[in-house]
């Protein structure tokens, strides 16, 4: 469990590189001691609040921002600056922060108006007020992340400093990973991978973060010839990296002088495993786990990955399969192939949904167990190999979660549109796609005009990709959409 501060690195600060932002609107590097001054000086702003909202771009402020809420003991909503209207109202009255943190250039959305605004200038003097007081302890907030379930609007799950400190603490013993390494990628700033692993990991390390805003071959070697260690992404930008690396033998050479790259938050294809392998030297690490229960699983560092797998579970967190329900999940042949239910229990679960007790008691047993919702067997090396998923209306695409129900929602709100159903198609690049199905009230729209409907109210990654009109969809006895035989 966690003691002390979140990241030790900033008690006594040096002048080590602590963060590095490149490739964005907002390139610029702080030091740890520039990093302590200038995120104190914003906690010292927000002390005292209940709550605060962070506009999450991939940018230098973002991260301060962030610091700075938890150096004040203030916890964080990270707000995907794409979000729509609705998902937008709904993440700030559900959130109700009480300031939104956001670099001074930034234009905000008028959702936004009535919040007072703290302005994050990473350039900004220092603060001359000293460091912050006692830290709180491990089991108060320290970030609120929306995600999505199979319906309904997103939940803010919320995670505790001590789930975030043993967390990253048992990834950096898998994976060696220390004050030395150079962590690069590109990732968004609003979820448990980007932001958790991949900003507050190199933080809590007295390590560094170099955001590349991309991760192009171009991108990434400069990095990695300019001091990266370490890589992380999610299957997709892997897919589209080893397509660049395939074009760049010299990039590609690079990129195989860092010395580990670790993919997560879906599964990465065994084809692109080979080409990375291939191409770099390096064989992927792959890791998984859930915004509600930060990461179970990863493959060590020093040992060879079993491909296919997630790897065995991080120290202190504990794993479980579960048998499968006979009618509805169970894939035919379940029991004689050791699947089941993926269980964990351990330091790194959330707190709960926000406001939702009900919804948070359904999710974890008296005695700890939270129910993923994967389905999985070991391999004889005690790894953890993933098939699947219960709910056929979680979609996941470049590594985003996305609720079928949520953008059927959004659809039938459009006034072309009668009936409707989303699905996740699988897709070499995104792993899987989101598609809708619609049955048109009278002449069939522009699908286009469907897509920007979406993107209006939801996220851009929540769009559909394909939009296919049907005169009908198959529905069963009760009326319900058969998804299965679309
Ligand atoms: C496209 N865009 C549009 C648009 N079409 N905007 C408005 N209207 C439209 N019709 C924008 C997109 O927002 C995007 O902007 C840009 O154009 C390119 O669009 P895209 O092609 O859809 O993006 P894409 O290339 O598909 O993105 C691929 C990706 C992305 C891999 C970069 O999916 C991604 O960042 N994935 C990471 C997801 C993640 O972090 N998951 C972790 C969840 S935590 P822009 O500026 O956005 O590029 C978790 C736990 C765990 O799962 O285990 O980690
Ligand atoms: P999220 O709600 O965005 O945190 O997504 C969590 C889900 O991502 C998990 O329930 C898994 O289905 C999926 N996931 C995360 N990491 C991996 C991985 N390495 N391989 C396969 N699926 C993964």
């Amino acid at each position: 469990m966690q003691t002390g501060p979140l990241f030790p690195a900033l008690t006594d600060p040096t002048d080590a590189q602590a963060l590095r932002f490149s490739g964005s609107t907002h390139d610029g590097a702080l030091t740890y001691r520039q990093l302590a001054g200038v995120a104190g000086g914003v906690a010292a702003r927000i002390a005292g609040l209940s709550r605060v909202a962070v506009w999450a771009t991939p940018t230098l402020p973002t991260a301060v921002a962030v610091v700075a809420g938890l150096r004040a003991g203030v916890p964080v909503v990270p707000v995907n600056p794409k979000n729509g209207e609705r998902e937008l109202g709904h993440v700030l009255s559900d959130s109700a922060p009480e300031a939104i943190l956001a670099a001074p250039d930034v234009a905000l959305p008028a959702a936004l108006d009535g919040l007072r605004r703290v302005d994050v200038d990473p350039t900004a003097a220092p603060s001359t007020t000293g460091a912050p007081g006692d830290e709180p302890g491990a089991d108060a907030p320290a970030l609120v992340v929306y995600t999505s379930g199979t319906t309904g609007a997103p939940k803010g799950v919320v995670l505790s400093r001590g789930a975030v400190a043993s967390n990253l603490d048992a990834l950096a013993q898998a994976w060696a990973w220390t004050g030395d390494d150079v962590l690069a990628h590109a990732l968004p700033l609003f979820h448990v991978h980007g932001l958790v692993l991949g900003t507050l990991g190199p933080l809590r390390r007295g390590g560094t973060l170099h955001h590349l805003g991309a991760l192009s071959a171009t991108e990434l070697s400069a990095a990695v010839d300019g001091g990266a260690t370490m890589v992380f992404g999610v299957p997709t930008q892997y897919h589209r990296l080893a397509a660049d690396l395939e074009a760049d033998a010299g990039a590609a050479a690079a990129v195989g002088r860092a010395r580990l790259l670790v993919s997560g938050s879906a599964a990465l294809t065994a084809v692109d495993h080979a080409r990375i392998s291939a191409l770099t030297g390096h064989s992927v690490r792959e890791r998984y786990g859930l915004t509600e229960t930060l990461i179970l699983t990863a493959a060590r560092a020093d040992e060879e990955p079993e491909v296919g797998t997630v790897g065995r579970p991080l120290p202190g967190t504990e794993v479980r399969l579960a048998p499968l329900p006979a009618e509805a999940d169970a894939p035919e042949g379940a029991e004689e192939d050791g699947l089941g239910g993926v269980e964990v229990r351990g330091p790194g679960l959330f707190s709960g949904y926000l406001n939702l007790p009900d919804a948070t008691a359904g999710t974890t047993t008296a005695d700890g167990w939270y129910a993923t919702g994967d389905i999985g067997r070991w391999t004889a090396s005690g790894a953890l190999a993933l098939v699947g998923r219960k709910a056929t209306d979680l979609i996941k695409s470049g590594g985003y979660k996305i609720g079928a129900g949520e953008i059927e929602n959004a659809l039938l709100e459009h006034p072309a549109v009668a009936e409707v159903a989303v699905l996740g198609e699988s897709d070499e690049d995104l792993g899987e796609r989101v598609v809708a199905y619609v049955v048109a009230d009278g002449a069939p729209p522009e699908p286009d005009v469907l897509v920007a409907h979406v993107v209006g109210l939801l996220a851009a990654h929540k769009r559909p990709r394909e939009i296919r009109f049907r005169d009908s969809l198959p529905r069963n006895d009760m009326g319900k959409v058969q998804k299965k035989l679309l």
